[in-house]
């Protein structure tokens, strides 16, 4: 081949590359290149940072002996595995995690550390890439025989960790274990007759990372493969048996046959990310239709006002629509991680604000309520009620959740901006922080400062390096103007809203578009976009086909659902009536509770039972309401997120 052709195949090469993400609206602005500066969210990192990865290792190496099986693989004979079958996976997200926080911020202590266990590691791995360390300590020959057995959901996790530790460090011990256990996997599979449900989604999103990441279409190509396995009777295992329905694994169907959300809530969630992820690639337009449909089934019937997905603790996972108790509501941490993956692909796909709508609903609700303020005690399960005997707890059994919420929180700059077509700018959360993007021919430096989440006050400098015309797409939070899109929730008072957004103190005319202000116009360095978004107390009822929320009313302030805590209310939680003669609010930002918080308070109904047990005794108080996240963060005691607002609905202690 001549040096012309040489040049014609390369240039080829390069167009298909790019051709590859055509479908992908939005590329995300990558959190290694955001740096968040908001106090709000910067608290949180720190604080993952310290002591979340603290109780990860410390929870990860010496209370457990997940460390202790990969030491133990490297040698396995006549050692025994310590703990569940899907251990391992706890170790690469804890390693995932550990590599975000490491690009945030340099710590040669915890960098230290990750060597360490990725030796190990890469020392349990089998001649053949296998690398399992459950399989290799009990009966090796049982490899890649029971499809339940997280087999493949761990070396998800390893993919991901390995990817993500390369991108922090340049260093590819772990990202060539990872590539030789994926080709040990694409070298057993994906061969005629050879059939595997995954029993836990996870696979799928790893290989396309490992697709995007060496631009290797194998990847591709078994994640398609494993995708496609769904729904054709194919799945077996203890846990199809359990279940006697293969919908727990969503493997009722073949995917895109499937229009219900159905089974475990973080295996759905895992699916569909990866699905979306393999739709930005391929274009399937028959995956985007069962997205489409899968995502308006959730959102119109089995989501909670908390952005919390998965009622039922039975099956970790899915209900009947609309049966969704507060009590018992399961809302596994990991689900609304996996909202937010989820809701991330899809609005990168379609350019529409409703699945960031969603997706904040999620992290700063159902996601953030996972992890306790002090950032070493963990919530599993995140109820929308508690009688008082609920608390956030140091470790599980099953830990899937700490390391979760650490990777989702120390990589949190991945969901502020992105860019699409090298020639707009959208801005999706309002998080204070700075970037700097290519887009046309410069460089714009991007600073947000805001009052979010306490205060509406938003500004932007936009500061390319040379003058430019290029978009601005600011997303108008969709909490301005309903709960969330759909009708499972609905404000008490109907808002309209168009917004005032400056450029310099000067008001510009906008488009909105999906979710999003359009601004158009050349910018020149040091331009600064203002806008202020309403902050009301908003209040919210659910339709009359939730009948757990039946005569009752949740609070929301901007982002944030609030929750009325015992601690705050002197005992009155489940004895209070908020009748609408009363509600008067009155928020204040408080900065030595909670870290930090807006209250909201206002005048209730309020019984109690007299001293004797013969009357009820009637009074209007001020109750305070805080952010649900920060609930359970002082002692143990009651909550609620939906307050009775009639006699009928409210229990007299
Ligand atoms: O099975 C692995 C993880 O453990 C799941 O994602 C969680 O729901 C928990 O069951
Ligand atoms: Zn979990």
């Amino acid at each position: 081949m001549n040096k012309l052709h040489l040049t014609i195949v390369f240039l080829f090469f390069c167009v298909n590359l790019k051709a590859q993400k055509a479908f992908q609206k939005l590329e995300p602005v990558n959190f290694s290149q955001v740096n968040v500066t908001d106090p709000f969210w910067k608290n949180r990192m720190d604080v993952v940072a310290s002591a979340t990865l603290e109780a990860c290792i410390n929870y990860t190496e010496n209370k457990t002996g997940r460390i202790r099986n990969f030491e133990n693989a490297a040698h396995p004979a006549g050692k025994k595995h310590e703990g569940i079958y899907y251990d391992d996976s706890d170790v690469f997200k804890a390693l995932e995690a550990m590599a975000y926080s490491l690009k945030n911020k340099r710590n040669d202590a915890l960098e230290k550390k990750a060597d360490e266990w990725i030796d190990k590691i890469v020392a349990a791995q089998m001649p053949d890439g296998y690398l399992n360390t459950y399989y290799i300590l009990t009966d090796i020959n049982g490899r890649w025989t029971d499809m339940d057995k997280h087999e493949d959901y761990c070396a998800g996790h390893l993919i991901e960790a390995a990817i993500a530790y390369y991108n922090t460090t340049g260093k590819d011990k772990l990202l060539n274990c990872a590539i030789r256990f994926a080709n040990h996997i694409d070298s057993i599979f994906r061969i005629p007759n050879r059939h595997w449900v995954s029993g836990h989604e996870e696979i799928e999103l790893a290989l396309m990372s490992l697709y995007h990441h060496t631009n290797n279409d194998r990847y591709l190509k078994l994640a398609q493969w494993f995708v496609e396995q769904r729904g054709h009777g194919y799945g077996k295992g203890p846990i199809w048996q359990v279940w006697n329905d293969p919908s727990h694994c969503q493997d009722q169907l073949p995917v895109k046959q499937q229009t219900k959300i159905t089974g475990h809530a973080v295996r759905a969630m895992y699916l569909y990310t990866g699905v979306a992820d393999i739709a930005a690639v391929t274009k399937d337009q028959d995956y985007i239709q069962t997205m489409n449909s899968i995502w308006d089934d959730v959102i119109n019937r089995h989501l909670y006002i908390t952005g919390g997905i998965g009622a039922q603790g039975k099956n970790e996972g899915f209900g009947e629509p609309y049966v969704l108790p507060n009590e018992t509501a399961y809302c596994e941490t990991c689900a609304s991680v996996g909202m937010v993956f989820w809701n991330q692909r899809m609005n990168m796909l379609t350019g529409d604000a409703k699945y960031i709508d969603i997706l904040e609903r999620s992290l700063y609700n159902g996601a953030m309520a996972g992890l306790s303020l002090s950032g070493n005690h963990f919530f599993y399960e995140n109820p929308l009620a508690s009688e008082g005997k609920v608390k956030r707890r140091e470790w599980f059994g099953t830990a899937c959740c700490p390391s979760n919420i650490a990777r989702l929180v120390s990589s949190l700059g991945n969901y502020i901006y992105a860019t699409s077509d090298n020639n707009t700018l959208w801005v999706n959360l309002y998080i204070g922080s700075n970037t700097t993007v290519p887009l046309k021919r410069t460089n714009v430096n991007i600073n947000t400062v805001t009052g979010l989440p306490w205060k509406g006050n938003v500004s932007i400098e936009i500061s390319p390096k040379s003058k430019q015309t290029f978009d601005v797409r600011l997303r108008i939070p969709g909490w301005i103007t309903q709960p969330v899109p759909g009708n499972l929730y609905t404000y008490t008072t109907a808002f309209n809203y168009s917004p005032l957004i400056k450029v310099n103190e000067k008001e510009v005319k906008c488009n909105i578009e999906n979710g999003y202000a359009v601004i158009s116009r050349t910018w020149n360095k040091g331009d600064v976009i203002t806008i202020d978004f309403p902050m009301n107390v908003r209040e919210i009822i659910a339709s009359e086909q939730l009948k757990n929320d039946d005569d009752k009313i949740a609070f929301q302030y901007g982002p944030m659902v609030y929750c009325m805590e015992e601690i705050d209310n002197a005992g009155k939680v489940y004895n209070t009536i908020v009748d609408e003669a009363s509600r008067q609010y009155k928020v204040l930002y408080e900065k030595d509770l909670l870290s930090g918080v807006n209250t909201i308070s206002f005048n209730a109904n309020t019984f109690k039972v007299s001293a004797d047990g013969r009357s009820i005794l009637p009074a209007n108080e001020t109750i305070k309401l805080v952010p649900y996240f920060a609930w359970n963060n002082r002692d143990t005691s009651m909550m609620q997120v939906w307050l009775p607002t009639k006699i009928s609905t409210i229990k007299i202690e």
